[in-house]
Formats: C-alpha cells, sequence, structure tokens
C-alpha cells in the first residue's frame, strides 16, 4: 500500500497477483494512511477489513477472482485484485467492479486493466 507507485498514487503494488489456493497474501502498509477492505469474493469466502496502518494477512482458500480496494482512496482508484486458480466468480466479480468504476474519479482505468489481467 503506497502514496506512489510505478502506476501513480494511492497504489497496490502490485495490484494484480496471480495465486493459488491455500497461497497468503500480506497487505505491507509501506506509506501510512491506507488499509484494505474486499468488495468482491468467491462464494464461500470469508470477506476481510483490515485496520489503518496495520499489515494485514488474508489466506485464501477458495478459487476465484477477490476485489479489494483502500476505502479512504477509493475516489482516487486504489483498488486490486488477486485471482485464485480458476475465476470461478468472473460474472459476479467483475459486475462489482464496473458498479465500483463509476464511483473512482480518478484512474478508473485501473479497474480495466486488472480485469484484462484475468486468465
Ligand atoms: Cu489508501
Amino acid at each position: 500500500m503506497l502514496n506512489a507507485g510505478t502506476d501513480g498514487s494511492m497504489v497496490f503494488e502490485p495490484a494484480f497477483v496471480h495465486a493459488q489456493a491455500g497461497d497468503t497474501v500480506r497487505f505491507e502498509p509501506t506509506s501510512t494512511g491506507h488499509f484494505v477492505r474486499s468488495l468482491a469474493v468467491p462464494e464461500g469466502a470469508k470477506p476481510w477489513l483490515s485496520e489503518e496502518d496495520q499489515p494485514f494477512v488474508v489466506t485464501l482458500a477458495h478459487p476465484g477472482l477477490y476485489f479489494y480496494n483502500c476505502p479512504p482512496h477509493l475516489m482516487m482508484g486504489m483498488v486490486g485484485l488477486i485471482q485464485v486458480d480458476e475465476a470461478v466468480n468472473r460474472t459476479a466479480a467483475t459486475a462489482v467492479m464496473k458498479s465500483t468504476q463509476g464511483r473512482i474519479y480518478s484512474h478508473g482505468a485501473r479497474v480495466d486493466s486488472l480485469l484484462a489481467l484475468v486468465k
């Protein structure tokens, strides 16, 4: 979680991770003022919400797409996507991502860039 990265300001870096079921992903609060909240998770997976400025580890037990954001910086396009194995919830996750995109004022194209990385 960074104030500035290779893709501009207010970013998760990397914003896209392709993982396998059972993997863990750790969110590092490298800059201050950030946290992470899931917006779409596969069926059976628990939504998550971290504490501001705290490292956060999520275990990805279920295949599918996990779309998340940093709530204070959603308007600035601070979003990310994790794909675990097959994107079994692609339709549902894409709908959430597209509706979220409408609430982003800058860097909304990041949503499309993330979707383009889904295999
Ligand atoms: Cu943030």
